[in-house]
This record gives structure tokens, sequence and C-alpha cells, in this order.
């Protein structure tokens, strides 16, 4: 039966060159799409980079495959949206949720050091949060996560129940979330945009759920964030291997939320 074979599509745009010649990362998206929606997600993605705040790409791949094994379906995550008045009062706030997520004070200002030094990622680096070191290469991009999606529909239903504005935005970082939460690997992640014009971040986990914070950098700032903290004692290679290639599909069914 051709609908129940999942495609993974993914963009990644780049200027001045590609990722692998050194060029910087602009944007990047991935679906997971049954066949008759491909076209449609790839016009989503060369939309979505061809309009870009970070800037217009010199270097686009646009790729399709179909992806093999079962799809794992999960729920949102619980949200919160936290409304802050200044970036500092954010970022107060995104350590206390880290701490409470469990995450030693030691290991998060280790994780805020090795985010100035390894700035410009397209991917999320890993901190295992006994030693704050970071698990993925340290001299690549980061790990990018892919075949995962939220079917339009029921993120639509999901977005009225939560009385969340129906963004793409909103979709792709809850789908990330609840992919990169759902293994016993992850403890908490920790994240903001790349994108100058857009402010809000979160810090998510199983015990914390999705709690949005308005505020954690100041507008105009390229600078993003992406830190999955993770549990040094558990599979990390089965942990990355997951994060890549394992489908995903969030599901929200009411009687989860009430
Ligand atoms: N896998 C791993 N890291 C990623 C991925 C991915 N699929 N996509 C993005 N990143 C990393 C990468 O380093 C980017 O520079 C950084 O995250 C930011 O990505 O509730 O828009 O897509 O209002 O710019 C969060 C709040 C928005 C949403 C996050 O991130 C809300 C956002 P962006
Ligand atoms: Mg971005």
């Amino acid at each position: 039966m051709q609908e129940n074979k999942y495609y993974s599509v993914r963009m990644r745009a780049s200027k001045n060159q590609s990722h692998e010649k050194g060029g910087q990362h602009l944007s990047g998206g991935e679906q997971l799409v049954t066949y008759s929606d491909i076209k449609q997600a790839v016009d989503a993605l060369l939309a979505k980079s061809l309009s870009h705040s970070r800037g217009k790409p010199d270097f686009m791949q646009i790729q399709f495959e179909r992806v093999d094994g079962l799809v794992q379906h999960l729920n949102p995550l619980p949200v919160t949206t936290n409304t802050v008045h200044s970036t500092e009062q954010g970022q107060q706030l995104a350590r206390q949720l880290l701490e409470k997520a469990g995450i030693p004070p030691q290991t998060i200002q280790k994780a805020y050091q090795l985010l100035m030094k390894y700035s410009g990622l397209s991917g999320a680096m890993l901190v295992d949060i006994h030693s704050g070191k970071r698990l993925d290469e340290p001299n690549q991009k980061g790990i990018r996560v892919s075949r995962m999606d939220w079917p339009e529909e029921n993120f639509k239903k999901w977005t009225l129940f939560s009385q969340m504005a129906p963004s793409a935005r909103v979709k792709e970082a809850m789908t990330l979330a609840v992919k990169v939460s759902g293994h016993p690997a992850a403890v908490a992640e920790l994240c903001w945009s790349d994108d100058p014009d857009y402010v809000t971040g979160y810090v998510a986990g199983k015990q914390i759920g999705y709690q949005r914070i308005t505020n954690l950098k100041e507008y105009g700032d390229e600078r993003g964030c992406r830190i999955f903290f993770v549990n040094g004692l558990e599979d990390i290679t089965d942990y990355i291997r997951y994060l890549k290639t394992q489908p995903v599909l969030v599901q929200w069914e009411e009687h989860n939320d009430i």
C-alpha cells in the first residue's frame, strides 16, 4: 500500500558556497510525508529557503528518500508560554528550567561556554549532563535531527485546543522537541532561533514539557542555539542513530490532554 510508505524530505541552504565548503548556514527543514504529499513538501521547503530572514541562499539542496521501518507516534509535550520582559529575564528563566529538568548548574555554565566557542552550527550540540562536555563531533556542525513531522490537520486541532497560533515554526519546533525528548538518553533541550526576527525560544524535557520563553535573545541577533542535554551513561551512539533515522510522527489526541 503506497500510502503507508513514508518519505523523508530535507532541505538545507547556505551562502558563500555549500556547508561542506565552509559556507554560512541559512536555513534547513525536514518533513516526513507520504508519496502524494512529496510535491507539497518540496514546494514548502523551497519557499522557506527562498524567503528567509537570514538572507538569500547561493547553495540549496532538497532531497527525498523513502524511509523503511516502523513509524513511532508520539504525543506533543504539554505547552506553557512564559512571558518575560527582557532577554536577561528570559535567560534567567531558561537556566532555572534547565535546573528543574535535572541539569546541574556547572553543566549549564559549561554549555553556555560551548555556545560561545561553537557558533553558526546547522545542527544541535549534545552535552553530557555529568561532565558538561560536548559529545558529538566538536569540529562538525552538530547533529541534524530528521525524519519527523506533525500532520497538518492534527496540528491545527491541537492549536485550537491549546490556543496557540498555527505557525509552521511552532509546529517544527514542537515536532523536533517531541522527537528529541522521546529517547531514554534525553534529559532536556535548550533552543532559540538563529533567525534575526524571532526571539521566542524554549526549554523542553519529558518532565517540564515544552516551556516557551518569549525573549531569549535580542532582536536582530543571528546567533541561534540548540543544545540537547543528555545522560552520558546511556547509549549515545544509539541516541544519535535515533535522532537521524527513526521516523517519528507527532499525534495529538484530545483525551490525553484533559
Ligand atoms: N536538528 C538539529 N538542530 C537543528 C535542526 C534540526 N532539525 N533545525 C534547526 N536546528 C538548530 C540549528 O543549529 C539552528 O541554527 C538552530 O537550531 C535554530 O533553528 O514555540 O526557529 O529553525 O514559538 O531557527 C523556537 C520557538 C523556534 C518556537 C526555534 O529555530 C515557538 C527556531 P531555527
Ligand atoms: Mg533558523
